[in-house]
């Protein structure tokens, strides 16, 4: 390993900061974690800074993997950086900083600003803080900015050919003539002699056959670490490792093929939300919740509505869990899109979220905007604007969005995805029967662009508050929720016209203060476990319709 971590404390200086910027309380507080886990923060909306002093000198990357949701990055009192999004990795480049001791300060603001588009009101919670690991790197004058790995078929050949692009930066005023070397496994393949010009990026690319490679699949998630490492006149300068899989997500007429076999989606919709961590899980509950996931029997998690923690999904390749990754944006009106930030802040959620999750094996759909304006021309512009970006940055995994019951007859997007998916609600909140409701949905799809392709449900379900029980078929109890699940799932994947179910959801989370109607607790009920994971009555039904397909 030679590119070296500046080790940064986990427990920061934290203020609180008035509207007009001036200190306020202070606090400790640790690095991951939300502002609301501590006490007096539990409801906290507004600005906070984050400070420390580090030594380092030279050039550096400052790597943020999830600061919620607006930061504005200072070194010794000069601003760096500024980047929106919680749920997005970004970084900063330090380049000729003097050697000692200097102060780092990070301003965080979860308020719903006016120049928010994506993080508003909505049914969970923007909680606050640097809520993702951040990390500091030592760099040279020439780094490896990213290595993107896509593996694919050819002539009928299964997984024995990857491409594969990296990008590299020099930071130097001068031209260098560098090697690449990577090494997948037992192969290893090389860049010799590229030339990278004076402070720019360069971009290596090429595809390779590995012969010898073991194919990733749901029940053997083989992962091979990817080690790509730069040299000059013969000497490491730097080095990145990833790791990667060999698998193939198509989609074929109605049916989703991973590794060119059809697969039945039994899945569970997550936020990422625990009773005592907020938005900031440690691994260890991140672990407990793939656990009972895997238990449950389900192959899949869609992290509804954002790009998750970059631990969660490396649980998930290892466990061989199917991802469908969205960007940020839920149920947003026309109005919200027409914000001046929407496309801008939609777009780069998107480039982030690809950028640093394209080797996951375990993703298979890019989904965007869910429940949004997709039955107006509008929506649909910018529908079309964030699949094109999609398909430009991964063509290789298949594209959805989950539409709404209140879209059946008039959505307008479903010829721009590869699989279409609705989110319905018989028996919550409506009474229509399942099959009924399934009719309908189908007699809609089939008398649009939309008809012939997979067709998943990817949200069904129903409240229940854990512990509140009777016999009495009443809503919010764990018995009417059990058996609106089994009424539903089993409809669901007894139905040969679909591609399977993803429950929303897995566990209740928090929602936001202006959401308490239909939301007691100001939590979204209709979790199989609550925040605590908990266990109701209709995850241990649910196990057993899981297992018994
Ligand atoms: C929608 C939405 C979810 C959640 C759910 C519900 O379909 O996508 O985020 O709000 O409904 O509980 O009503």
């Amino acid at each position: 390993m030679v590119r070296r971590e500046v080790p940064l404390d986990p427990i920061w200086d934290f203020h609180i900061l008035s509207s007009s910027g001036e200190k306020q309380e202070e606090y400790k507080m640790l690095v991951p974690s939300c502002w609301e886990s501590n006490p007096n923060l539990a409801s906290y909306k507004g600005k906070a800074v984050y400070s420390k002093r580090v030594t380092f000198g030279g050039n550096a990357r400052l790597v943020f993997k999830g600061v919620s949701h607006t930061a504005y990055v200072y070194l010794d009192k000069k601003q760096v950086g500024y980047h929106y999004n919680a749920y997005t990795e970004f970084n900063i480049l330090l380049q000729d900083i003097p050697h000692g001791e200097h102060l780092l300060e990070i301003i965080v603001d979860n308020s719903f600003h006016e120049e928010s588009a994506l993080h508003v009101s909505n049914d969970y919670h923007s909680y606050g803080g640097i809520t993702r690991p951040i990390v500091m790197e030592e760099i040279g004058e020439m780094f490896i900015k990213n290595t993107h790995f896509i593996p694919y078929q050819e002539n009928g050949k299964w997984y024995a050919y990857a491409s594969i692009k990296t990008l590299l930066s020099n930071l130097s005023n001068e031209k260098k003539l560098v090697t690449l070397k990577i090494k997948v496994g037992d192969d290893e393949i090389s860049f010799v002699d590229k030339v990278l010009p004076p402070n720019a990026e360069t971009l290596l690319e090429n595809s390779f056959e590995f012969p010898a490679a073991t194919t990733y699949t749901l029940e053997n998630p083989k992962l091979y670490m990817l080690e790509a490492k730069l040299f000059d006149k013969g000497k490491e300068v730097d080095d990145l490792i990833d790791r990667v899989g060999f698998r193939e997500v198509k989609v074929n007429g109605k049916d989703i093929l991973f590794n060119g076999e059809k697969v039945i989606i039994k899945g569970v919709n997550r936020h990422e939300d625990y009773a005592e961590f907020g938005c900031a899980l440690p691994l260890e509950a991140m672990y407990r919740d793939i656990e009972m996931i895997k238990s449950l029997g389900a192959n899949c998690i869609r992290t509804s509505h954002y790009p998750n923690d970059e631990r969660f999904l490396d649980l998930c390749d290892e466990n061989g869990i199917l991802v469908w990754e969205e960007s940020h944006a839920r149920g947003l009106s026309e109005e919200q899109m027409r914000h001046k930030n929407f496309e801008k802040q939609s777009l780069d959620c998107i480039k982030e979220m690809i950028e640093s999750h394209i080797n996951h094996p375990s993703i298979y759909v890019w989904g965007i905007l869910n429940e949004c304006v997709s039955n107006t021309e509008f929506g649909r512009s910018c529908y079309v604007k964030q699949f094109e970006l999609i398909k430009h940055l991964d063509s290789s995994r298949p594209v959805s969005f989950a539409s709404l019951e209140a879209h059946i007859g008039s959505d307008l997007c479903l010829d721009l995805v590869d699989i279409v998916s609705f989110n319905i609600y018989p028996r919550w909140y409506h009474e229509t029967s399942v099959k009924d409701s399934l009719c309908n949905l189908k007699q809609f799809v089939n008398s649009t662009s939309g008809a012939g392709k997979p067709l998943l449900i990817s949200e069904i379900g129903a409240g229940a508050i854990y512990g509140y029980r009777n016999n009495n078929q009443e809503k919010w109890t764990e018995e009417y929720q059990q058996s609106a699940l089994t009424e539903q799932v089993t409809t669901i994947l007894s139905d040969e016209d679909l591609s399977g179910v993803i429950i929303w959801q897995y566990a209740d989370c928090r929602v936001d203060k202006g959401w308490f109607h239909g939301r007691p607790k100001s939590q979204n009920n209709k979790g199989l476990v609550d925040t605590y994971r908990r266990e109701k009555l209709a995850y241990h039904k649910v196990k057993g319709i899981f297992h018994s397909y």
